[in-house]
């Protein structure tokens, strides 16, 4: 008898512990995490209708709801994926930038916990580090940056290459999971990261074409100059005429620009050698055929009249070219985000999946004449943020609260019913999702970023954002504080941090700060392994610009 309750006793544990579709249906919700790379919140017609109309992204707005206010840590690829996969600041987790640091695989992330608990989990897509992530059953994933044109995927069973148009084929590899592997009898969490619109952003053939003839709005401080702010903005190597490259961006042909004499303000040799990379190695005859018309009659235009313009008119033509290939881009990613969708509603599935849509980062699209990311300021710092979560997210509604991408994998985790483990960072906002504001606390938000010296040339920077104000400390080469008033400065034109007006904001933002570097333990700034890091990373740096020169004089 002594046996049998211990049979039964076991059994029921089992039963308890196993998260059954059947049993528990409510209670563990499948999750879609739906992940863009530098897909900025201006480009999502929910967020923002001037530039372009998203209507199935914008779905997730009409039946959830949107956060005005979400951000990240730091806004660059792999240290977000850090950040989102161990709910942790870069300093702590270590993936402080892209290259020079690596993914320490041994620390814990969500999806083992969601693996461990019994939920299904894949990965398609974007990951940007990592060969195989933990905790994942199934993952096809793009080694490193990965590829627009016929795609590498790094798989279970070793890599594969994939003919087609990327955005496409990610799609493809999530739906074939959903109908074939899919075990209905258990829930699962599926990661579906997008690449595009990474640069270099190349459409596929016939959105480039029909993208290539539209024309978009100016932003008002395209033409920004920089003043009234810090040295960080005016060294920046992200300015749309200075710094975007000929072929890699602009997609002409790199035979028209070595013909010619006149292309400044570019150097175009890094740009022509990007584009053999990206395009003339990776095309088939086919899809060379589709995309040739279109990229000949950029390249007659900018033959004919590159060298007789005006720098307005240039940075407007370099405008426009960047925005019809980007939202290009985007518009397959919401094509397929919408083939997405319905699936799920033709398979019973809408009903109990959380879906959430997101990007690694912001991106300027012009703002401050930039392309790129990296600064605290709001169109880097701030992502998008829709989740669709039926019979508990109220449709339509939305939350102006500063959520970050630190707090998704507690956020994923309270969703599931599953404990976090205490030293996770951020905070769930399950309760924000519920409509439930009065249990968030939260009143302002740590940012810190570290890839300098590195690519774009965006000075290390740490700071703190309220919703009020933002205040950062530009630091390592340089001594630079900088305040924003979000409220009656929302372009972030003017750094007020030496106006007498201003100093008690300033006190007080900096007692803040220092408060929150110790509750995050954040003192890398002085930390003798970072010194050194740095200290080793410039002198890398440093020696492969000499090579550099040395080679161009040659
Ligand atoms: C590449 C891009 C950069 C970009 C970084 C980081 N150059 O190096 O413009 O800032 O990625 O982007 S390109 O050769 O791809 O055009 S991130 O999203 O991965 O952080
Ligand atoms: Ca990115």
């Amino acid at each position: 008898m002594k046996r049998l309750i211990y049979v039964v006793l076991m059994l029921v544990m089992i039963a308890c512990k196993n998260v059954d579709q059947n049993t528990e249906t409510k209670k563990y919700p499948n999750i879609i995490f739906i992940m863009t790379d530098d897909h900025a919140y201006q480009a999502i017609s929910a967020y923002d209708n001037r530039l372009t109309q998203t209507p199935n992204i914008d779905r997730l707005a009409a039946e959830g709801m949107i956060f005005n206010n979400a951000c990240v840590t730091n806004s660059i690829c792999a240290p977000s994926r850090a950040t989102i996969l161990t709910g942790k600041h870069c300093h702590i987790h270590g993936k402080i930038d892209n290259d020079n640091t690596v993914f320490d695989t041994t620390q814990m992330t969500f999806p083992q916990i969601f693996q461990e608990a019994g939920y299904q989990t894949t990965m398609f897509g974007k990951l940007h580090f990592g060969n195989n992530p933990k905790g994942i059953d199934e993952f096809k994933i793009l080694p490193d940056q990965g590829s627009y044109i016929n795609p590498d995927f790094i798989t279970n069973d070793g890599e594969i290459t994939i003919e087609g148009y990327c955005t496409d084929i990610i799609t493809d590899l999530s739906i074939d999971w959903l109908e074939n592997r899919r075990d209905e009898d258990k829930p699962f969490l599926m990661f579906y990261l997008h690449k595009a619109p990474h640069r270099p952003w190349w459409p596929r053939p016939d959105k480039f074409k029909d993208y290539s003839q539209k024309e978009f709005p100016l932003p008002a401080n395209l033409f920004d100059t920089y003043e009234n702010r810090g040295t960080a903005a005016k060294t920046a190597e992200m300015n749309l005429l200075g710094h975007m490259t000929h072929s890699h961006d602009s997609k002409v042909w790199p035979d028209t620009v070595n013909s010619m004499d006149n292309v400044i303000p570019m150097q175009d040799e890094w740009g022509v050698d990007a584009f053999i990379e990206e395009y003339t190695e990776r095309v088939n005859e086919e899809q060379h055929a589709l995309y040739k018309p279109i990229i000949d009659s950029i390249s007659s235009f900018f033959k004919q009249n590159w060298p007789g313009m005006t720098d307005e008119e240039k940075m407007i033509w370099k405008y426009q070219r960047y925005m019809q290939d980007y939202l290009a881009s985007i518009s397959s990613v919401d094509d397929n985000v919408g083939r997405l969708l319905d699936y799920l509603d033709t398979n019973g599935l809408a009903e109990n999946t959380i879906v959430v849509y997101t990007s690694d980062q912001g991106f300027f699209l012009g703002e401050h004449g930039w392309f790129d990311k990296r600064f605290i300021y709001n169109e880097s710092f701030k992502t998008p943020l829709l989740v669709r979560w039926p019979g508990v997210v109220q449709p339509k509604s939305s939350s102006e609260e500063m959520v970050q991408n630190l707090d998704f994998a507690q956020t994923f985790l309270e969703a599931a019913g599953i404990e976090a483990p205490k030293d996770m960072q951020g905070e769930s906002f399950v309760s924000l999702l519920k409509g439930d504001i009065d249990k968030w606390t939260r009143e302002a938000v740590y940012y810190h970023y570290y890839e300098f010296p590195g690519a774009h040339a965006v000075k290390r920077h740490y700071g703190i954002v309220s919703k009020a104000f933002k205040l950062a400390h530009f630091y390592y080469d340089i001594d630079e504080w900088e305040l924003y008033d979000r409220l009656n400065d929302p372009m972030e034109m003017k750094n007020v941090y030496n106006d007498p007006a201003y100093a008690e904001v300033v006190a007080e933002m900096k007692e803040k700060l220092a408060k929150m570097r110790e509750q995050y333990k954040d003192s890398s700034e002085n930390d003798q392994m970072f010194i050194e890091e740095y200290e080793r990373q410039e002198a890398e740096w440093t020696a492969e610009e000499e090579a550099w020169e040395e080679e161009e004089e040659d």
